[in-house]
Order: structure tokens, then C-alpha cells, then sequence
């Protein structure tokens, strides 16, 4: 009934109150230097949620000064405290995942089941590298004239600044932030400016957790070119870690440029999901059902366009659209809500371009095609058959929940389409056979491939793309490899 209308709505107001205010400098909490603030917005019914502060360039030069002078004190620590660090903070987040769940349903829109399901996957790349803080080692090597010796040592890259998206608030930060406290690196971190909240309470959490003051810095702005530049042109940042936009990705290569700055990308995909002729049809739809509307389809490593084998592809798409049809579109902390709304205006406006434009080109939705109803930012499951080859859609990154399903005649045909596209994040192969499954996969041209599966992101796993989809790993024993320097000490042996 009413009441516990009332009950939500302040629960959900104390969760959201709850978030540290203000940037987190130094182990402080302040406001902008200007005093502005600016709106965080819930994208579920398009009204505001909470406001944080604005920073400017002043405020974040201030952050990059306290990550600086951290630095050499945070480096000395012992490996195994900065590992004690981030199993503290894993703890934490589990202590408090009901309300960070909570909390990111209401900044970013995903259903709750989903968000808890983020929180507890960020927490694992804590879990991951406080393992790894004390496994950083070097070599040790005799000259080929057995007259010298080599001494090859690792030592963090130094003050690191870390820009994260909006579509995954806490993993894409905990990704980065894991590796570079694991490794001794200090760092200025810069949230999307759709989700701020997720971040500001985990740099509280670290925080709790014994972090030390200045090493974790976090800066909100609605201006990010006028905190990030200033930054990367200035000597004592010495590692940028993105993820975002390949556009944005392109831009901030060429401001690390002056520096020479160590520069780590996760930026954009157009993942092909092929299903060939003797695919399990039933694994490969519920895999095309958790790749494609993972998140709402709001991930890099959504799939973007699936090429399925003539033979099969009228029973695949019959199924596949019964399915998303099917999905509840909602508010994501209703219960039983399956799709949560967009992340704002231009996020919908971007899949209602990409759909109009394939329509009108000929292509007809089996189910969908249009916003779905509610005051927030929603849109209905589509699934979209006769796309043309140079429709939009099969070039861009979607970004919602639109399936566009592709028939092909043989493997050529779908590797050489799978391939044609600056993109080169990851794809999706569903296949019975075993010899195709190696024969199709080395030719894809992607960093990552989840065979008869929908999902490849793993804490363990070097996370990746190739192409335009960017540079550098994350997770796995590669991520920490970004935030460390390699050195060598030379000396004759005697
Ligand atoms: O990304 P932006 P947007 C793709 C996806 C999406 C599109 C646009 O296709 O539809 O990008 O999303 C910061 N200097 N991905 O506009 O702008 C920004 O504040 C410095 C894929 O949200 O790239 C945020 O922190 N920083 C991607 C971050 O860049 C700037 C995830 C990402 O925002 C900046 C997100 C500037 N001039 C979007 N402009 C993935 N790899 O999953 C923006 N930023």
C-alpha cells in the first residue's frame, strides 16, 4: 500500500543522502572551489537525485598535488599492507552491497539483481589483486660475455589518473583502482559524470579500509575536458587509465602525447555473435539473450550484430524474439524488472536513430522498434531482421537493446562481415564443432572471444580489445603490468 511507498522512497532518499559529499582531496572532503554543484539525474523517472560537487581545473590540480606528494610515502608501504588494503575494502563491499546496489540502480538505471551482481564482481577485482600486490618480482640475468650482471626491477608507474563510464559505476573503477593501489601507484579518479555517487561512496569505503589520505583522489565535474586536460599536460601525472568512448579515447591520446604519458584504453565495440548451423539453438539464444541485454545492452561488450547460419536463422530469430519480447521493462528496483531505462536523453536518442535509420532502409522488428512507456528513459526490446549491410547499426556501437540478426550462407561470408569493422573488442562464436571453433576463432580479429558463451569478463582474465577498441589489459596478471615500470641495474660482476 502507501505506506510502504513511503517506506521505499525513504529508504532510497537515506541510501542516496548517505554518499560523502563533496571531492575527496587528500583524505578530506570538500566542495569546489567555486562552490558549483551540479545534478545527478534518475534515469527511471528523469528527475533529479542528488547533486554533487562541480569541480574546475583548480580543484583538480589540487587532487593531482595530493596523489604527487603521496606518492613516494604510498610506494614505500609494504606490499603486503597495500594488499591488507584492498581485502579490507573487498569486505566492505560485501558488508554493504545491499545498500551500493541500491544506490546504482538509482544513478544508472539497471535492475537491482543486475547491480548487485555488478557490486559483487567490482569486489572481486580487489579480492583479485590484493593477491597480486605481493607477487610483483623481477629478473635477474648474466650478460652473454658472463662479465656483467642485470638486475631487472619493477616499480609503480607513479600518480595515475583513471576516467570511468557511467554503464558500469563500480567495476569499470575497481578495474583500474585495484591494479594501481596493488602496484603503489596513487591516483586522481574521475567518475562519469551520470554516476558519481557509486564512486564517491567506494573511495569512502577505501577510506574505512585504512587507505591512506591522497592516494585515492576523486574528483566529480560536469566539465571533464576542463579537469582532465590540465592534467595530462602536466609532468607530474604519469599514467592515464580510460574507458570510454573511442572518440574521447582518440582525443585524450593526443593531449598524453606532450608528456609521453603511459596510456591504457578500454573504449568502444561492435561485437559480431555468430551462430553457426550446428550451434545448440537453445544455448546460443539464451547466450544472445545475456550478451545483448546485459545491462541494457549498455556495454562495450554487448553484441552488437548476430550473424546466424540461413539454415537455422528463421527458428533462432522466432525464438530470440519471443524471448525479448517477453523481458519486463521498468524501474529497476521493482521486482521482477528484467530491463532498466537508458542513461539519459542522448542514449535513447542514439538507439532511436540507429532503429529509424535501418527501418526505414527496409528492416522489419519482430518485436519492439519504438521507447517503451514511463516517465524515464526506457526502450522496448527489438529484435530486427532484413538489415541492410551498410545500415548504421551494423557499424556503431548500439548501446540499448536492439538485436539486429543477420542471416549468412557460409563461414567465409560471416568471418569477413564479423571482421568488417574498425572495432576489435570481443566476439561470440556458437558452434558444436570443435574444429570450426578453433578454425573460426583465429580468424576473428578481436581481443577476446567467448565461445558457446555470452559473457567473457573475468577478474582472472586479461580484459581487452584490439583495433579501435583500445590499448592495454585489464584484470588477470596484465592489469597490474599497466601500472608498473620496468628498470634494470647493470653492474660488473666483480
Ligand atoms: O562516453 P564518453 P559517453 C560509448 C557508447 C556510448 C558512447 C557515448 O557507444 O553510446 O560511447 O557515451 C569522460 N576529456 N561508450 O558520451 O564521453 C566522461 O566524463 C576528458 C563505450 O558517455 O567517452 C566519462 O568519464 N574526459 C564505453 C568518460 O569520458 C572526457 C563506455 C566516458 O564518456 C571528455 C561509455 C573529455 N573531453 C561509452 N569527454 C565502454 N568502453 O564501455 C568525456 N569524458
Amino acid at each position: 500500500g502507501e505506506n510502504t511507498v513511503t517506506a521505499q522512497a525513504e529508504h532510497e532518499r537515506a541510501v542516496v543522502d548517505a554518499v560523502p559529499t563533496g571531492l575527496h582531496i587528500a583524505g578530506d572532503w570538500r566542495p569546489a572551489a567555486s562552490g558549483d554543484v551540479f545534478e545527478v539525474e534518475d534515469p527511471s523517472v528523469a528527475r533529479p537525485l542528488r547533486t554533487v560537487a562541480d569541480a574546475g581545473t583548480d580543484d583538480a590540480l589540487d587532487a593531482l598535488t595530493a596523489a604527487h606528494e603521496a606518492q613516494e610515502s604510498w610506494a614505500a608501504r609494504p606490499p603486503r599492507e597495500r594488499g591488507e588494503i584492498l581485502r579490507r575494502s573487498y569486505e566492505l563491499i560485501h558488508e554493504r552491497i545491499d545498500d551500493l546496489a541500491l544506490l546504482m540502480t538509482l544513478e544508472m538505471g539497471k535492475p537491482l539483481a543486475e547491480a548487485r551482481g555488478e557490486v559483487a564482481y567490482a569486489a572481486e577485482f580487489f579480492r583479485w589483486f590484493a593477491e597480486e600486490a605481493v607477487r610483483i618480482d623481477g629478473g635477474y640475468a648474466t650478460s652473454p660475455d658472463g662479465k656483467d650482471r642485470l638486475l631487472v626491477m619493477r616499480r609503480p608507474v607513479g600518480p595515475a589518473l583513471l576516467i570511468t563510464p557511467w554503464n558500469f559505476p563500480l567495476a569499470m573503477g575497481t578495474r583500474k583502482i585495484g591494479p594501481a593501489v596493488a602496484a603503489g601507484c596513487t591516483m586522481v579518479v574521475k567518475p562519469a559524470e551520470q554516476t558519481p555517487l557509486s564512486m564517491l561512496a567506494l573511495a569512502g569505503i577505501m577510506a574505512e579500509a585504512g587507505l591512506p589520505g591522497g592516494v585515492l583522489n576523486v574528483v566529480t565535474s560536469s566539465r571533464p575536458g576542463e579537469v582532465v586536460e590540465p592534467l595530462l599536460r602536466d609532468g607530474r601525472l604519469r599514467k592515464l587509465s580510460f574507458t570510454g568512448s573511442t572518440a574521447v579515447g582518440r582525443l585524450l591520446i593526443a593531449q598524453s602525447a606532450e608528456q609521453v604519458l603511459r596510456v591504457s584504453l578500454e573504449l568502444g565495440g561492435n561485437a559480431p555473435f555468430i551462430v553457426c548451423e550446428d550451434a545448440d539453438l537453445e544455448a546460443a539464444v539464451e547466450g544472445a539473450v545475456q550478451a545483448k541485454m546485459r545491462n541494457i545492452g549498455e556495454a562495450c561488450t554487448a553484441a552488437n550484430r548476430l550473424y546466424v547460419h540461413e539454415s537455422v536463422a528463421p527458428e533462432f530469430t522466432r525464438r530470440l524474439a519471443e524471448r525479448m519480447g517477453a523481458m519486463v521493462v521498468g524501474r529497476g528496483t521493482e521486482p521482477g524488472v528484467e530491463v532498466g531505462p537508458l542513461i539519459d536523453e542522448d542514449g535513447r536518442g542514439k538507439v532511436g536513430r540507429l532503429v529509424g535509420q535501418a527501418l526505414d532502409a527496409g528492416a522489419k522488428a519482430l518485436t519492439g522498434g519504438e521507447p517503451a512507456p514511463g516517465d524515464g528513459y526506457f526502450y522496448a526490446p527489438t529484435v530486427l531482421v532484413d538489415v541492410p549491410a551498410d545500415a548504421p547499426m551494423l557499424h556503431e556501437e548500439i548501446f540499448g537493446p536492439v538485436a539486429p540478426v543477420v542471416a549468412f550462407s557460409d563461414e567465409d561470408e560471416a568471418v569477413a562481415a564479423a571482421n568488417a569493422t574498425p572495432y576489435g573488442l570481443v566476439s561470440y562464436l556458437y558452434t558444436e564443432n570443435l574444429r570450426r571453433a578453433f578454425r573460426i576463432s583465429e580468424r576473428l580479429d578481436t581481443g577476446m572471444i567467448g565461445l558457446n558463451k555470452g559473457v567473457v569478463s573475468n577478474p582472472a582474465a586479461p580484459f581487452g580489445g584490439v583495433k579501435q577498441s583500445g590499448l592495454g589489459r585489464e584484470g588477470g596478471r596484465a592489469g597490474i603490468e599497466e601500472f608498473l615500470e620496468t628498470r634494470y641495474l647493470a653492474m660488473p660482476a666483480s
